[in-house]
């Protein structure tokens, strides 16, 4: 029952945020026609699509039967069949119409946007086993970097962060993430057999992260679903991606107009609420301190419902920022892609009906 939050709407209410800004490389949002390779061999196609407008797959079967390749509904998947070794390679060279690699097809794309992002995230939807995937970025034909991912087999619904200082040198200097010619990335089941893969958008994002759930902490009616007078308990996981130690972490959340913010927080595991403003649309200022790599820090708040009608999205979203991260956004533990909000619909007005038949 959560997140009803249309994607459109979120993709509307991500342009309209200021503080919202990324390099989207590809949200899969354009189809990509099935790709059957049936047999050893290769099959490579091209749409309009992604950064560059330009979405190149190329699908190879090593041994054994099939592999099945495309992108629908916002993700991209690769399926080998029982048996089969393959792999899949996903290029944005610019508009070259070809799989053969363009390293300076993009022309120089930032993929820190301006300074304000230093990874990459990768929505996980799917692996069943441990497969590795590469992704690869070109300044150009002579300066590459790598980032080499293992896939946690059988997880589902993860973000993963690709920190740009966590790249190593392919070829010459390195690439520079400012000035970007190419990317690919490398899907590999070359000693996976049967595996299956999912992904659902590839955009720039700060190593300085947090999650968001929602949960009924109190449910007056006891209906299930968020209504007057019930409380959501939110939960915030910053974690530190990076490589380096983030100072003076502040985390900042403002609440959904339609709901009351209780203070003082119900928990904070590292630091203090420097304020808190109580009540309905209340807001809050949590000040951390620092944060080491891989450490995380766990905030906990209450928020009481209003007198709302059915069918009403509440919405929240937190602001983090430290000494070198600037207005990084939460996204939603149960839509992890960069910047969702953590959406929940009162009671739905469908189900009310349902109820007064
Ligand atoms: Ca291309
Ligand atoms: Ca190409
Ligand atoms: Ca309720």
């Amino acid at each position: 029952m959560k997140n009803t939050l249309s994607s459109f709407s979120a993709a509307l209410l991500t342009v309209a945020s200021s503080m919202a800004t990324a390099v989207t490389i590809d949200d899969f949002s354009v189809d990509h026609p099935l790709i059957f390779q049936n047999g050893p061999g290769t099959t490579a196609t091209s749409v309009a699509a992604g950064v560059g407008g330009e979405r190149s797959i190329e699908a190879t079967v090593l041994a054994g039967a099939f592999l099945l390749v495309d992108v629908t509904g916002g993700t991209l998947s690769h399926a080998q069949s029982p048996g089969t070794t393959s792999t899949t390679n996903v290029q944005w060279d610019g508009m070259d119409m070809s799989p053969m690699l363009d390293p300076i097809g993009l022309g120089g794309v930032d993929l820190t946007d301006g300074g304000i992002h230093n990874a990459v995230a990768i929505t996980l939807l799917f692996a069943d086993l441990n497969a590795v995937l590469t992704f690869n970025i070109y300044t150009d034909g002579a300066n590459a970097s790598t980032y080499t991912l293992v896939l946690p087999g059988g997880a589902n619904n993860q973000l993963l962060v690709l920190p740009y200082s966590d790249f190593t040198t392919l070829l010459g200097a390195g690439a520079d993430p400012t000035n970007v010619g190419a990317i690919e990335m490398f899907i590999d089941g070359s000693t996976t057999a049967g595996l299956d893969v999912q992904v659902n958008l590839l955009e720039t994002i700060s190593t300085l992260t947090g999650s968001k759930d929602d949960a009924l902490q109190n449910d007056v009616d006891m209906d299930g679903e968020p209504g007057t007078g019930d409380t959501i308990r939110y939960t915030i996981e910053l974690e530190n991606a990076g490589a380096a130690n983030e100072t003076n972490v502040v985390l900042t959340d403002t609440v959904d107009g339609n709901t009351s913010l209780v203070c003082p927080p119900v928990s904070i595991e590292q630091g203090v609420a420097s304020t808190c403003n109580a009540g309905v649309g209340g807001d809050f200022q949590i000040d951390v301190g620092t944060m080491t790599p891989a450490q995380t820090v766990e905030v906990v708040f209450d928020v009481v419902v209003q007198s709302v009608p059915s069918g009403i999205n509440l919405c929240n979203q937190g602001v983090i920022n430290s000494d070198t991260t600037t207005n990084s956004l939460t996204f939603d533990l149960g839509n992890p892609v960069p910047d969702s909000e953590t959406c929940w619909t009162t009671t739905p007005v469908e189900l009310q009906m349902f109820q007064i038949e």
